[in-house]
């Protein structure tokens, strides 16, 4: 029979050995094994709103005191708070808001972490990707996948707002991150107008003569209208998830998956006076309001939200949503790293024991 043995050793004899251990690159993992080894995760990122009315008038003094030519992306990052000194806004996930004004352009450039858009203002304006103008539309979805070129212009009177989503804590902890300038400010236009949505936009027929086999989704662009239109004629009728309600994914229209590797995209749709049950899971998330008003409780936190606002919920943080209208529905979009975990085998999820939590 085997068991585990008792400690011989003296005090002077423990001090001595553990000295010695640090001037040569060791370390007991024994005296930091519950600190290493927890039972299951605390995130250091916290959960957090930024509202709207904060936000704008910030992004368009920014706008008002810096060029594009100084700043290749004006951006205001939503920092959290609980992750000083990262540029994080959940512990893999980064988010900011973007600004372009009417004449300007943001340079051509790619990098490896791949990036969302969804358009919060806007009158026209457009991104381009790999040669592919796409028109930005409020509520729309934009990818600029990994390494893609991509350079954005406003062609309008008014200024563009925009989210953008970006995996780039998670490749900087990877130490996968490239960085690379277009030759010229802008790249040439290579396509026919949007042609990914010409290609791929209906979501069901797609190209035969055409393999898509890539890493990311082949459609760059979803329109808002699309989005909107599946959730209203689901909503009447449909259970929906009892912990997001109605809540449909953004898949790659070649392989029903993710739009990217890295990141999920989401809308989802609480019913007038709808309550989600609390569950948490080991993805995080950034939230976008794109209409309506409600709360959301995230770790035992209340965040009353209205039209436009950000937060985002930390990975194995319980969260619930509340639609506080009892007329109109409220719409929100979110994107995520539940990809990254699921191709991990690390997505876990897990319902609150009493439903809900009590501040909800
Ligand atoms: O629009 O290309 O928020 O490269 C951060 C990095 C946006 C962009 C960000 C970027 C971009
Ligand atoms: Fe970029």
């Amino acid at each position: 029979m085997v068991q585990p043995s008792k400690s011989t050793a003296t005090q002077d004899e423990l001090q001595s050995f553990y000295q010695d251990l640090a001037p040569n690159s060791l370390g007991a993992l024994w005296t930091v094994q519950e600190r290493t080894l927890v039972n299951e995760p605390k995130s250091k990122a916290v959960a957090h709103l930024w509202p709207w009315r904060e936000l704008r008038p910030r992004a368009m003094k920014a706008a008002e005191l810096v060029g594009t030519q100084d700043a290749e992306r004006r951006v205001l990052m939503l920092l959290n708070p609980g992750l000083e000194g990262r540029v994080a806004t959940t512990n893999s996930l980064f988010s900011g808001l973007q600004i372009v004004m009417p004449g300007e352009a943001a340079r051509a450039h790619r990098h490896t972490p791949a990036a969302l858009r969804f358009v919060i203002e806007s009158q026209g304006g457009y991104t381009t990707v790999e040669g592919d103008k796409v028109p930005m539309r409020p509520g729309d979805l934009v990818l600029t996948p990994n390494w893609t070129w991509h350079d954005h212009g406003n062609d309008t009177d008014e200024p563009m707002i925009w989210l953008d989503g970006l995996d780039l804590p998670l490749v900087n902890m990877l130490e996968a991150m490239f960085y690379e300038s277009y030759p010229e400010d802008v790249q040439p236009i290579t396509q026919p107008l949007d042609s990914t949505l010409g290609r791929y936009g209906s979501g069901v027929l797609t190209p035969a003569w055409q393999t898509s086999d890539g890493a990311h989704s082949p459609l760059m662009h979803y329109p808002w209208g699309k989005s909107k239109e599946a959730l209203l004629r689901l909503a009447p009728d449909a259970e929906g998830s009892p912990y997001d309600a109605i809540i449909l994914e953004y898949s790659n229209p070649a392989t029903g998956g993710s739009v990217m590797p890295t990141m999920a995209c989401h809308v989802q749709l609480l019913r007038p006076g709808e309550h989600t049950m609390a569950h948490r899971h080991t993805s995080s998330a950034i939230y976008h309001v794109v209409e309506g008003e409600g709360t959301s409780v995230v770790d035992g936190q209340r965040m009353d939200w209205e039209s436009k606002d950000v937060f985002c919920v930390p990975g194995w943080a319980y969260h619930e949503h509340i639609n506080r209208s009892s007329s109109e529905p409220a719409l929100l979009f979110s994107f995520s790293d539940i990809p990254v975990l699921r191709s991990l085998n690390l997505l876990r999820e897990q319902s609150h024991p009493q439903d809900y939590q009590p501040e909800g």
